[in-house]
């Protein structure tokens, strides 16, 4: 029987309130369904924004150290969690287990680095230009939160925003992935057990038109934070500007990796699989592309084509899986029209090319790891997010031309390189036009403590996750104090 999933609104657990549900299934198995969900609407929406804006006095007054220790618990119950979470994460999204397992990790760093904000928090204090008087900045929260979040880090994306909401005062109506709320619905359960103030934290689940867009539009709703597709995200934001509330847009990325002719070609290769076919290529920093110098193009596409041949494809929860399904059949149908694209466009199909069926993989959304060679910078699977098992190799014929191709695209999210080279390796940092550059390293694998996000159409508004210049840019604003105690009137700028 698939578990029955509910709404949380106010700290209670609740169906639509139309009664509606849909399913949510295993990609692997899709005979599998693994919760009926609610299919909520605008009512939903507006039971929980009015939630959220009850409890946002009391919450915006609680001192940040004190979320903060709610925050602590959570950490430790994600911890506690972390393996049910993990496999949570597999079943229901379909990467293996060692990643649904990172997914947990890299949320209990969120929540643990967002707990520690709660006594840092920090403005600054500087000297008045007048004799007694003094100025100072703090943060303080910006209201009612709306967070619409991706299916593919279905635990740690949204802790990248829930947490940096809650410490920082503000009270949230969170909207998951339709494709993963029973993740989402464990992770909401734990900042319930953690002790979170009922309507501080509030999940609709349902879709982008009936859900999603309700809640951003909603008056009541000062800010938005969505991580998804480039479609959504920009339309998203539009909204947002019209509306006049902040925002965030996460969206999509094709980052490239190139590799130089003086590369370890062996790590070189290794990071390309990692980044290419890790997470079945579903991630927004997926290695997409891999610009390769042509003095070692021949050998490195051979072994490149040889190392995918090699990879295991199956349910992520068997050990020696290294490939799971792709999420949904919308996701297997768009990436499977792209690989038509890629052979239209007449790039050289080197591996896979089309659905994977065998064995067990015959009733889930797999595809064969797929590379195309002497791909041509201009050609649409060069340009556009595919969000799949799908790397295009380009030929480049010195640093330049790499870092031009490299550039040439409107997404701007992560880009490594590969060279022993220490000069190139600091013209390549210099000069690729992104928001996270690895030096002989995968384009995966970004860490919570530093800011993560991208330029040019990748995302729009301050970044996300930790650092300064990271989340608490969206999630605070700044207030300015100044306070004279003079007792006599003090002109600035004159006296
Ligand atoms: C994403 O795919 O949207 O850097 C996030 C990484 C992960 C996060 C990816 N830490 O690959």
């Amino acid at each position: 029987m698939p578990e029955r999933i509910k709404n949380y609104i106010n700290g209670k657990w609740v169906d639509a309130a139309s009664g509606k549900t849909f399913k949510s299934i295993n990609p692997a198995d899709t005979r599998e369904v693994i919760g009926l969900v609610p299919d909520s609407d605008a009512a939903d929406v507006e039971a929980a924004v009015r939630a959220a804006r009850r409890a946002a006095p009391t919450w915006a007054k609680t001192p940040p150290p004190k979320r903060g220790e709610i925050l602590y618990r959570a950490a430790e119950l994600l911890v506690k969690r972390k393996q049910a979470l993990g496999e949570c994460v597999v079943r229901e999204m379909g990467k293996v287990l060692s990643e649904g397992l990172g997914d947990v990790q890299e949320a209990i760093d969120m929540t643990y680095y967002m707990a520690g904000e709660g006594r840092r928090l920090s403005g600054e204090t500087v000297p008045s230009e007048l004799p007694d008087k003094d100025a100072k900045s703090i943060r303080v929260p910006v209201g009612l939160f709306a967070l619409i979040t991706p299916w593919n880090f279905p635990i740690a994306i949204p802790s990248w925003k829930i947490t940096p909401a809650l410490i920082a005062g503000n009270t949230v109506v969170f909207k998951p992935a339709e494709e993963t709320p029973v993740c989402a619905t464990r992770l909401v359960e734990v900042f319930h057990e953690a002790g979170l103030p009922p309507g501080v934290l509030n999940m609709v689940h349902g879709f982008g038109e009936t859900v999603g867009e309700p809640m951003a539009r909603h008056p009541v709703v000062e800010a938005v934070s969505f991580t998804g597709s480039n479609e959504v995200g920009m339309k998203l934001a539009g909204v947002c500007a019209g509306l006049g509330k902040h925002y965030t847009m996460e969206t999509g990325g094709k980052n490239p990796i190139i590799v130089m002719d003086d590369a370890n070609l062996d790590l070189a290769i290794e990071g390309a699989l990692w980044g290419g076919f890790g997470t079945t290529g579903q991630r927004c920093t997926a290695a997409s592309r891999l610009i390769v110098h042509q003095d070692i193009y021949d050998r490195f596409a051979e072994r490149f084509v040889e190392g995918a041949k090699r990879l295991k494809l199956g349910d992520g929860l068997e050990r020696k899986t290294q490939v799971g399904p792709l999420v949904s059949e919308l996701q297997y149908k768009k990436v499977l029209h792209y690989i038509e694209v890629g052979k239209k466009e007449g790039a050289k199909l080197a591996l896979g090319g089309g659905p994977y069926r065998k064995g067990l993989c015959a009733n889930g959304y797999f595809v064969a790891p797929t590379i195309f060679m002497d791909v041509s910078p201009n050609m649409r699977i060069a340009r556009e997010e595919i969000f799949g098992p799908v790397v295009s190799i380009m030929r480049a014929k010195d640093l330049t031309e790499a870092i031009d191709i490299a550039n040439d695209i409107h997404f701007g999210l992560s880009a490594a390189i590969y060279s022993r080279d220490v000069n190139k390796t600091a013209i390549a940092e210099r000069d690729l036009d992104c928001g996270l550059v690895y030096i002989n390293a995968s384009t995966i694998g970004a860490e919570i403590q530093l800011p993560f996000g991208g330029t040019k159409r990748t995302g729009l508004g301050p970044r996300e996750a930790g650092g300064r210049g990271g989340a608490l840019d969206l999630y605070t604003k700044w207030k300015v104090i100044y306070r004279d105690f003079s007792d006599r009137l003090q002109k600035a700028q004159i006296d």
